[in-house]
């Protein structure tokens, strides 16, 4: 059984999206981060960062959210969340999917960090302020990057759902603090509303005790 450590809202919405859409059992362990539990040396064993989210297999100890969730793809190919490995066919629909997963994890949540934690780079308030304003102008350049590619495919990568729309929803969920959310741009709040309303994503947040952006536009 897998064992999964979250907090609510955080990176762990993806993975634990994906362990529901999978269906397989797991054992969810929250961490309280006020009691910084996160940053305990017990903790740390697992996840030497000491962030959120890590998956334990067995024996296997797997941290960073973007891994996590194709080691799960990977473990589950009949859960069709990610194009197959391994035939010539789908090498380019592989490719896509590796472009807009890593685009998403090292660009977009990258700068949601330096937005959520400008003082984990400056101590500093006027430096901490000009950081969050200069991830804001990158997260809106990011979510103009990510539009456009999606141009008018069903979902991120083309027209199979995968793991890349849930971490967008993840993503998306985060940008409600913005002055421009994600779901400003039109491609991809098409293909956040087919991800967050999925049962998957409805059954984690449930589980997470979160709602969905409380000021997504209603039309
Ligand atoms: N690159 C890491 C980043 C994980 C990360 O920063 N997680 C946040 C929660 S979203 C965290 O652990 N925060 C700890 C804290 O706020 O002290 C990943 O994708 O797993």
């Amino acid at each position: 059984m897998y064992r999964l450590y979250w907090a609510p809202g955080t990176a762990a919405m993806a993975p634990q999206a994906v362990l529901e859409e999978i269906g397989a059992p797991y054992e969810a362990v929250r961490l309280d981060t006020a009691a910084k539990e996160h940053e305990a040396a017990e903790y740390r064993k697992l996840n030497p960062n000491g962030r959120i989210p890590t998956l334990v297999d067995g024996d296997f100890v797997i941290f960073e959210t973007a891994a996590i969730c194709q080691y799960l793809c990977d473990r589950h190919p009949e859960a069709n969340l990610a194009p197959p490995a391994g035939s010539p066919e789908s090498l380019m629909a592989r490719g896509r999917f590796y472009q807009w997963l890593t685009y998403m994890t090292n660009t977009v949540q990258v700068g949601f960090i330096d937005w959520f934690h400008p003082d984990w780079t400056f101590s500093d308030l006027d430096s901490q302020a000009a950081l969050k304003a200069q991830a804001e102008v990158k997260l809106a350049r990011a979510f103009q990057v990510l539009d456009d590619g999606i141009g008018g495919n069903a979902f991120v990568t083309g027209p199979q759902f995968t793991v890349c729309d849930i971490y967008l929803a993840m993503l998306t969920r985060w940008s409600r603090f913005l002055a421009k959310p994600a779901w400003t741009w039109p491609n991809i709040r098409r293909v956040v509303e087919a991800s967050y309303t999925r049962p998957a994503f409805q059954r984690m947040m449930q589980k997470q005790g979160i709602a969905w952006a409380e000021n997504w536009p209603q039309d």
